[in-house]
């Protein structure tokens, strides 16, 4: 009977050791972005969620502000923005992506881009 309770609390142990280890991987990042309107906020949101160790991304659009909860071992905050400008956003410092940025319909792009339109 002793037995079968060591049995448990040790397999309980290794499981809350896992669970602790996969949080301690976890980490939050809020980058900036140049994010223009709700449609830019879908596609960050949606396309980062997909980028390799992205667990959730929400865009706030009155700062235009990405937070990302990401996996610290597999990726890091460079990768993020990266994939932020690959989609034609700057991203922090690191500025969009010319050939994606073309590509967003008028009213994504830059309020000071003369293609801008709206907003
Ligand atoms: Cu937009």
């Amino acid at each position: 009977m002793m037995k079968r309770i060591k049995i448990i609390v040790v397999l309980v142990s290794i499981f809350i050791g896992i669970k602790v280890s996969a949080q301690k991987n976890l980490a939050e990042v809020s980058i900036q972005t140049s994010a223009q309107c709700g449609m830019c906020k879908d596609r960050i949101e949606k396309n980062m969620v997909f980028e390799k160790g992205v667990v959730d991304a929400l865009l706030y659009m009155d700062t235009k502000i990405v937070v990302i909860k990401y996996k610290t071992n597999k990726t890091n905050i460079d990768n993020l923005r990266n994939g932020i400008a690959k989609l034609g956003y700057d991203a922090d410092n690191i500025p969009a992506d010319p050939k994606a940025y073309e590509k967003l319909p008028p009213c994504c792009k830059k309020p000071d881009d003369p293609n801008h339109v709206g907003h």
